[in-house]
């Protein structure tokens, strides 16, 4: 992993950690990409929804130590092992 992709994965790990924790826990990622979503929503005039199942199954890919919160370090092996993991487009498209 090169610096540039360990900035840029440090960079979308603080679009999660909204409290500024070091981590973020399930109900947390749920919450941001709910409103993720919704705004996707307004701004494309789709009806995309959020299915809970999916996106557990994302958090578990990135809880790699499985304590049931996603730190910097869960997030980076995770998109390290899994670049495609958290393409926003394609998660979109998974929904939609
Ligand atoms: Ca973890």
């Amino acid at each position: 992993m090169n610096g540039n992709e360990d900035e840029k994965h440090e960079f979308s790990f603080a679009l999660f950690d909204v409290h500024n924790a070091g981590y973020f826990d399930f109900e947390e990622f749920k919450e941001i990409i709910t409103k993720f979503i919704a705004h996707f929503c307004i701004i494309t005039g789709s009806h995309s929804k959020v299915d809970s199942e999916s996106l557990r199954e994302i958090f578990e890919k990135m809880d790699t130590n499985k304590d049931d919160i996603v730190d910097v370090k869960d997030y980076k092996s995770a998109l390290k092992e899994n670049p495609g993991l958290f393409n926003w487009f394609e998660l979109l498209n998974q929904l939609g």
